[in-house]
């Protein structure tokens, strides 16, 4: 499948509100929406955003120094809430001791920085990478390889979908955009557009009948 004839599509049917889709991108929020966002709906999250956001608590210092109970019931909501307020706590308190503040965090972190921090996968590095920090880097889930898998393109990794899709998304997809739009900022939207999409168009692991219809021109 072509990534590319896939963005054309989704970018007539999917407009989005936000310029990198993920509301917030460039704040510290979305590091903890990156790790709150495994295993559970997006909305639980939200909810557990809220929680942090009114107990004033939403802010990297205060992660990493609140102490785990009541971080643990500020993030309920999202489920797995021990295990996520323990690998949240510890993220932050590393980013403090190796980066100072989360600008100096946004400004150097790289990708093996992220997958060396117990319970951080891929995919949240790649949303930290994309969404906070701005880097062209492009967030494959599982949404993802279920659209690609309905084409009948199976990946063995996640780095060889990841891989695949750049390197289709090429210069190509900058002549769909604005002229100052970034790589990064494509990425973002291109993500964003397959999870809205998906939303409303995958049952299981299929897509429904007017879901192949949009894509119907896509081999
Ligand atoms: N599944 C999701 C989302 N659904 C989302 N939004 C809606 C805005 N984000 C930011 C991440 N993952």
């Amino acid at each position: 499948m072509d990534a590319y004839e896939l963005l054309k599509i989704l970018k007539q049917h999917y407009p989005l509100k936000e310029p990198y889709w993920w509301a917030g991108a460039g704040s510290f929020e979305i590091v903890v929406g990156a790790v709150l966002t495994q295993q559970t709906k997006w909305e639980n999250v939200e909810r557990s955003l809220k929680n942090l956001l009114d107990a004033g608590t939403l802010e990297l210092e205060k992660i990493a120094s609140s102490e785990l109970y009541v971080l643990e019931e500020l993030i309920r909501p999202s489920g797995f809430y021990r295990k996520k307020a323990k690998v949240l706590k510890t993220l932050c308190e590393n980013i403090v001791a190796d980066f100072g503040d989360f600008e100096a965090f946004k400004q150097d972190v790289d990708r093996q920085w992220l997958l060396s921090q117990k319970g951080i996968g891929a995919e949240s590095s790649d949303s930290i990478l994309n969404y906070a920090c701005f880097r062209d880097v492009l967030v494959v889930d599982s949404y993802t390889n279920r659209v690609l898998a309905n084409f009948g393109y199976e990946f063995e990794s996640y780095d060889e979908l990841q891989e695949y899709l750049m390197s289709s998304l090429d210069a190509r997809v900058y002549k769909l955009y604005p002229k100052d739009t970034t790589l990064a900022q494509i990425y973002a939207r291109f993500h964003g557009k397959i999870v809205e999409f998906c939303k409303e168009h995958l049952k299981g692991k299929n897509i429904d009948e007017s879901g192949l219809e949009l894509l119907k021109t896509l081999k």
